[in-house]
């Protein structure tokens, strides 16, 4: 990618579109274009970016997307995401959205020959039982985890499409699986989040009403690895840069796998990220399990070898990570 090249962030107004553009702005990258659902951020208002609103479920509103703005490089981050309660609840949703979205966009990028495409995908590929750390190579070797198949599916299929696409018409589609990510501009509904931005909103709220308890869903010990969304970001924009002849040999050309894992190596039980968080907030009362909530899948930790050997690792620790994301909360 070229500093002029013209870069279309789709989803940008979400947690890992908004990390891509800071992150692209933050190098010099001057040529941006992204793409948001309802509204863009405050944070945007005054960024060099140009920002267009596009429902991407929709293949004709694609197509003209494309037609009219030529990227020469996408990212595509714009998908329907939540925690274990909202793929739970609405299966439907998550399979349909996540299919439109990555196959209008997919297809599109082919039509138009953009250089590079950079699908972004979840660590919730993996099947249930697949021996830890979990490589690139465990992907479909068994059944998924139920609480989120559909979307998991869906995640598949988008890396399948990109394999496929670069097998028969030689494109340069690229994949990165993320472990469960959190950071500035995360999702604090506590229906519809993930584990981290749930337990800071409750254990602030529980700090200011001086409540007894915080209610944890789950027994506590399921595992879970967490990457903050900046250095996701970055790992992202690492990828896409990556010279043709790297690109090639490890991630774009069939019959390597089009995709790779990106985590810190490192997980904690439930439990103790509660703990983390805890202390970060200040709250002083105890933790209650409710163990009639869903625990997911007992552990998703990512190998990271095959990132590390292409030269990118991640620097964010977790308590520091929790704690901007707290300020950032806060504010
Ligand atoms: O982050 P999370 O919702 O999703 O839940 P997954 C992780 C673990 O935290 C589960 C427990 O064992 C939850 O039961 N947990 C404890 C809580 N308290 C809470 C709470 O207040 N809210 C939430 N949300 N969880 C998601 C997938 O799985 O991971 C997505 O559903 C995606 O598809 C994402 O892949 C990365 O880690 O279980």
């Amino acid at each position: 990618m070229n500093k002029s090249d013209k870069i279309l962030v789709a989803g940008v107004s979400g947690m890992v579109g908004s990390a891509i553009i800071r992150n692209l702005v933050k190098k010099g990258f001057n040529n941006l274009v992204g793409t948001y659902h309802s509204s863009i951020l405050e944070e945007q208002k005054n960024m060099p970016v140009r920002h267009l609103k596009a429902d991407l479920t929709n293949q004709a509103t694609v197509k003209e997307l494309f037609e009219t703005q030529r990227p020469a490089h996408v990212f595509l981050a714009a998908a329907r995401v939540g925690g274990i309660h909202a793929n739970n609840t609405y299966p439907a949703q998550f399979i349909h959205d996540n299919l439109a979205i990555q196959t209008n966009i997919i297809h599109s990028a082919y039509v138009h020959k953009v250089e590079r495409l950079l699908f972004l995908g979840s660590s919730c590929i993996y099947p249930k039982n697949t021996p830890q750390p979990m490589k690139e190579e465990h992907l479909l070797t068994g059944i998924l985890e139920p609480t989120n198949e559909p979307y998991a599916v869906a995640k598949i299929a988008g890396i399948k499409m990109c394999e496929a696409y670069n097998r028969q018409y030689g494109t340069r589609f690229m994949a990165v699986m993320p472990t469960n990510l959190y950071g500035p501009n995360d999702n604090f509904d506590l229906d519809t989040s993930h584990v981290l931005p749930a337990l800071i909103r409750k254990f602030h709220q529980a700090k200011q009403d001086n409540a007894p308890t915080v209610t944890i869903w789950g027994t506590g010990s399921p595992m879970r690895e967490f990457l903050h969304v900046d250095d996701m970001a970055d790992a992202s924009v690492f990828i896409m840069s990556l010279p043709d002849s790297t690109a090639d040999r490890h991630l774009a050309s069939y019959p390597s796998p089009c995709f790779v894992n990106v985590g810190t190596g490192t997980d904690c039980t439930i439990k103790e990220l509660a703990l983390t968080i805890k202390r970060a907030v200040g709250f002083k009362g105890d933790l209650v399990f409710n163990s009639s909530k869903p625990d997911g899948i007992s552990r998703k930790l990512l190998d990271v070898s095959r990132l590390e050997k292409l030269g990118w690792s991640a620097s964010i620790p977790l308590d520091q990570g929790i704690r901007s994301t707290y300020d950032w909360f806060m504010k």
